[in-house]
Formats: C-alpha cells, sequence, structure tokens
C-alpha cells in the first residue's frame, strides 16, 4: 500500500500530470505554413510569396517586400497551470530561404511573458541565411509563471530592394522536460518500498 501512495504522489507531481484539458507535443501556431495568406499572424512588413524559390511545402511562404526590416509573430496562450523553470520546454523553429546569392537574414526568437505581459526571458535560433531551403530549430526550457509565448520571425535586409528572409513551416510545441527531481522521487519511493520492515 506504502508503495502505491508513494507512486501516486510522485506521479502528481509529474507537471504533466495536472495538465488535463492542455495539449502538448503538438505545433500552437496557426497558419505555421502560411498557406492562409498571413492569417494568424501579426505583420509588420510581411507578405506572401510562391516562387522563386518554390515554397517548403504548400504554395507558399512569408516575405518581406520593399522594407530595410520586417517581422511576423504570433502570440500563443498557455494553460499549464503553476509550474516552475525546468518543468516545460518549448520546441521551436521553422524553415528558412534566402533569395540566390543575396545576404538578407532572418532570425526566430521566442518570447516568454507572465500573466501580466511582463517579459520573463527570450530564446532566439539567431540570424540566418541560408539557400535551398534549410531547417532551423531549438528547445528552450520555460520560464516559471509563463503565460504567453510570442513567436517572432525577424528579417534584416542587406542587399537589393525586397528583405529576402524567408520563412516556411513555423513550429512551437510544448512539451514535459524529463526532471532529474521526478526520478529522483521515484527512486526514493523505490528504495523506501524495498527497505524491509524494522523487527
Ligand atoms: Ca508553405
Ligand atoms: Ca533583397
Amino acid at each position: 500500500m506504502k508503495h502505491l501512495l508513494l507512486l501516486s504522489l510522485a506521479v502528481l507531481l509529474l507537471p504533466g500530470a495536472a495538465l488535463a484539458g492542455t495539449v502538448l507535443n503538438t505545433n500552437l501556431l496557426v497558419n505555421p505554413g502560411f498557406e492562409d495568406s498571413l492569417n494568424g499572424w501579426v505583420s509588420n512588413g510581411g507578405d506572401n510569396r510562391s516562387n522563386d524559390p518554390a515554397p517548403h511545402s504548400g504554395s507558399s511562404y512569408v516575405f518581406f517586400p520593399s522594407t530595410s526590416t520586417g517581422a511576423v509573430s504570433q502570440t500563443v496562450d498557455l494553460d499549464l497551470g503553476t509550474f516552475t523553470e525546468g518543468d516545460y520546454e518549448a520546441n521551436y523553429g521553422g524553415w528558412q530561404a534566402r533569395w540566390h546569392g543575396q545576404a538578407d537574414a532572418g532570425k526566430i526568437t521566442l518570447y516568454f511573458l507572465d500573466q501580466t505581459g511582463a517579459a520573463l526571458g527570450s530564446d532566439s535560433l539567431g540570424f540566418h541565411s541560408p539557400v535551398p531551403w534549410e531547417l532551423q530549430e531549438g528547445t528552450a526550457v520555460l520560464p516559471g509563471g509563463t503565460e504567453q509565448i510570442i513567436y517572432e520571425f525577424y528579417g534584416v535586409r542587406y542587399e537589393g530592394s525586397n528583405l529576402d528572409s524567408y520563412l516556411d513551416d513555423a513550429f512551437l510545441s510544448i512539451s514535459v522536460v524529463p526532471e532529474p527531481a521526478t526520478l529522483v522521487i521515484l527512486a526514493a519511493g523505490a528504495v523506501i518500498c524495498t527497505r524491509k520492515p524494522r523487527r
């Protein structure tokens, strides 16, 4: 009976156990492949493009015509309840490309916000200017108290009239970090369960 109680306690302490109704391990971005115009995205200079180069997938991606800097972003509301840093991580990225030999570059960044909208931190994949399409991806531990994440793709023009840094098939998902503390709890429970009763 004791080990059942301990295991139950350990399961309750797993962050994922308190997440009934919360979707984990799925892409939280709307219109991630820019197939539905720029719906779901807040755009600063962005537009859809469909050729030269061909899209990474589907028939469209985002670029920035006639601007020196531009950005598209989405704010995702989380429903993770109370948690501490180290419980969850964000897996994010997208496919980037540029126009031929030009150096125009873009970077994908996550901004973590608390319930008041105050900044808790950020994580960036840095500027990239690949050709052809190249996957950029990374993992960032969520600061405790994160209630919103802003996913942003920001570009800078270095040549020509268009800002030719392209993004297609963006993604952002949240997963539970397999934290050592949980393993310690389980191990401790196992040790206690296997101890023989004192005589
Ligand atoms: Ca696409
Ligand atoms: Ca350009």
